[in-house]
């Protein structure tokens, strides 16, 4: 039952909406937003419902008219399903129970100089936090002093909706001297990350983020002898592995194999490379079936992304694994001394990386078709001027809203006509890369939850909609996201009580 205080916010919102839309869609990307629910943005599409319609003649709706209650009536909302209500098992204890405190304050980056930012207890990056599959994980995040508020996001993690942590969409952004509890169950094994999902550009940047590790129950075959994390990210210009301006030295026995997680938490696509032949075991926490040696090539991870790599250590001396460009993983002897290496130029194509497996579910005949076509033009957003991001060719807050129904195959297909590479992030699910450029897949699936789109270039990707909630879908190069590079994935009947720009402050990007 929404307050008497929510139903007049609503209602406000409504005719905010009704205005902007009574001077016709353009008016969006002329005037102020205002405070805003991400259930008005854009044009409503369903998806073309059939299998065999290609991707033309999607429906396009006005999908924006009364959204304030939920969605337009063109779909079949079935009721409400508040965005708070898509929790786990809230009788379930917990396996796994971490305090995260985020504070507003100098970050000490060691082998470098202090910069002003963001620290999770003290540090940035913040503990790693360590679970096994099948953990429920229960984080009392708290808010110190970050003035603008802070949530946290399990980046690559498809947790229920009220987990996600997105200010104004999944929940309020923690005020200073509050707290929120996140809980959920980590399905999956696998590298993944957190960080804050207010402010993102700033919070991110400037260092709220750590480290998330599940382990399998079960080791697979490709189990390493060591098993560390590599987290890239940059402070002030400072490149750093770990936090630190410096190489990590991994003490290994001859012979022996490493597993590093690397995990990019910066704005732009990262390299790694070696020496001595490596392999790719996992992609943003899936593994690759047979992977195999790789020689003279880069591996190419994309903001947001990361990849388990296998090394071996040699016989004599230390293996390089060269991890963004200005670091390094030394594997081996720790007193070996160890040259770099150039990076290669050419880079693995994980489309026929691996061998293919059964995928678990059938894309050929998706319940929904959507188009994601990036482009440029220049025009305002919320009274400001710019060359913006469009998506199939509109502005933000008019870009898409793809909706779905619980259970749906979905095929998306991602074009990328604005000149620059975009880290594609979808949260909640994992997405299976079926084509590049019209070739199919053929190696091991490809399974992300982000996805490097470069120029010119076009993805078919498909997912299954298994996890109902509001979901956004957008670019992890965050000043992109700023600028207009967002959309979202609504499920039929899901609603949020969560605005932007309302008096809570949420600014999600
Ligand atoms: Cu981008």
């Amino acid at each position: 039952m929404p307050s008497r205080r929510e139903v007049l916010r609503r209602a406000a919102v409504g005719v905010a909406v009704a205005t902007a839309l009574g001077a016709g869609a353009l008016a969006w990307s002329s005037t102020l937003l205002g405070e805003y629910s991400v259930m008005s943005m854009g044009s409503g599409q369903d998806g073309g419902g059939q299998a065999g319609d290609g991707h033309s003649g999607h429906a396009q709706h006005s999908g924006a008219v009364g959204v304030a209650h939920g969605a337009s009536g063109t779909f079949a909302t079935g009721g409400d399903v508040s965005v708070t209500s898509l929790t786990a098992d809230p009788d379930r204890p917990a396996d796994v129970e971490v305090e995260l405190t985020a504070r507003q304050e100098t970050i000490d980056v060691p082998g470098g100089r202090a910069v002003e930012g963001y620290t999770v207890n003290g540090s940035s990056p913040g503990p790693e936090l360590r679970a096994q599959q099948g953990d429920l994980i229960e984080v009392t995040f708290r808010n110190e002093s970050v003035t603008a508020g802070a949530t946290l996001h399990w980046h690559g993690i498809d947790v229920p909706n009220a987990a996600d942590g997105v200010a104004g969409i999944t929940q309020d952004a923690v005020p200073a001297g509050g707290h929120h509890v996140y809980r959920f169950v980590a399905e999956d094994a696998g590298t993944y990350w957190y960080h804050s999902h207010q402010v993102s550009r700033e919070q991110v940047l400037r260092g709220l983020l750590g480290a998330l590790v599940i382990d399998p129950v079960a080791p697979a075959d490709a189990a390493a002898d060591l098993d560390i994390t590599a987290l890239l990210h940059v402070y002030g210009g400072q490149h750093t592995l770990n936090g630190r301006v410096a190489d990590e030295r991994i003490d290994a026995p001859p012979g022996s194999t490493v597993r590093v997680r690397v995990i990019n938490s910066d704005q732009g696509t990262a390299a790694v490379w070696s020496d001595s032949p490596f392999r790719v075991i996992a992609t943003d926490g899936r593994d690759i079936n047979e992977p195999t040696d790789l020689r003279g090539q880069r591996l190419l991870i994309p903001a947001g992304g990361r990849a388990d790599v296998a090394v071996q250590a040699p016989q004599h001396g230390s293996a390089a694994l060269h991890v963004g460009g200005a670091r390094r993983v030394l594997i081996g002897d720790p007193e070996a001394s160890v040259p770099s290496i150039a990076q290669p130029s050419k880079s693995v194509d994980l489309l026929s990386y691996g061998a293919p497996e059964p995928l678990g579910f059938d894309p050929s005949s998706p319940d929904r078709s959507y188009d994601y076509v990036i482009a440029r033009r220049f025009g305002l957003i919320d009274g400001r001027p710019g060359n913006f991001w469009t998506i199939n060719g509109r502005m933000f807050p008019d870009v898409p809203m793809f909706h779905v129904a619980e259970g749906d195959v979905v095929v998306m297909r991602i074009v990328n006509e604005s000149g620059e590479v975009h880290p594609m992030h979808l949260h909640g699910h994992h997405i299976v890369v079926l084509s590049r450029e019209g070739t199919a897949a053929s190696g091991s699936p490809w399974w992300v939850d982000s996805l490097d789109v470069r120029p010119g270039e076009s993805y078919e990707i498909a997912f299954i909609a298994d996890n109902p909630g509001i979901w956004s879908d957008h670019c992890h190069t965050l000043p992109h996201a700023v600028d207009g590079l967002v959309a979202h994935l609504m499920y039929d009947g899901v609603t949020t009580p969560f605005t932007i720009h309302g008096s809570a402050g949420n600014q999600p990007e």
